[in-house]
């Protein structure tokens, strides 16, 4: 398995899962741009994601998935014992679903194109910083007596879900008003394999 990614991006969720499952994994680093390319051989990531976007995950079979949902999904339900989905079915599988979606719609992409592109102007982030704050609050009521998304146990949403929030760091951010996300990223990040990641990434 090959995972094209680019550090302090989104390709960090299915990079934690991946570490999580204690899965061996090929790192591709993408440097991303108008013209991305594939740090190792120069080659033009559009090749492989024609909308030069990371993550990709290639899979044994030589299939590429797109999509870091759609991967999340796929790492936890070829590894079952790992434990970071719901089974299929079942009510607790439909909120994964819900969360999942939830991420990547409103919270991934208000943060990102929105508030890392000073080109789109002030008045755009200054709108997505108040559609994001609307959504936090969301995701504050349901950390509120819960240590992860779905409940007591660590999963994929939570891969995504400390991915995404965890850029209130570089875009400098205050959680004052979402204390229960303020811990739970704390709680996240003290995962080992939350370090692990990290440390592949810098030296792939
Ligand atoms: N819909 C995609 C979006 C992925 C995405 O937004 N990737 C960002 C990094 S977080 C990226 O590579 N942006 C560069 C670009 O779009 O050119 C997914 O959920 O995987």
């Amino acid at each position: 398995m090959k995972l094209y990614f680019t550090p302090g991006t989104c390709s960090f969720a299915p990079h934690l899962a991946i570490r999580e499952l204690g899965l061996d994994v090929e790192l591709r680093r993408v440097r991303l741009g108008a013209d991305p390319v594939v740090v190792a051989d120069g080659r033009d990531f559009r090749q492989i994601n024609p909308l030069g976007y990371v993550p990709v995950l290639e899979l044994d079979d030589g299939r590429i998935l797109t999509e870091g949902s759609a991967m999340l999904l796929h790492l936890a339900d070829a590894h079952p014992d790992g434990g970071l989905a719901p089974p299929a079915g079942s009510a607790e599988r439909d909120e994964l679903h819900r969360w999942l979606v939830f991420i990547g719609t409103e919270l991934h992409k208000t943060f990102s194109p929105w508030l890392f592109h000073p080109e789109y102007g002030e008045q755009a982030a200054q709108v997505a910083r108040e559609r994001l704050f609307k959504r936090l609050a969301v995701v504050e009521r349901q950390l509120d007596g819960r240590p992860y998304l779905l409940g007591d146990r660590f999963g994929i949403a939570d891969a995504y879900l400390f991915t995404v929030v965890d850029w209130v760091r570089p875009l400098k951010i205050a959680l004052d008003d979402y204390p229960h996300i303020a811990a739970y990223l704390e709680r996240v990040r003290a995962r080992p394999a939350v370090a692990e990641a990290l440390r592949r990434e810098k030296t792939p």
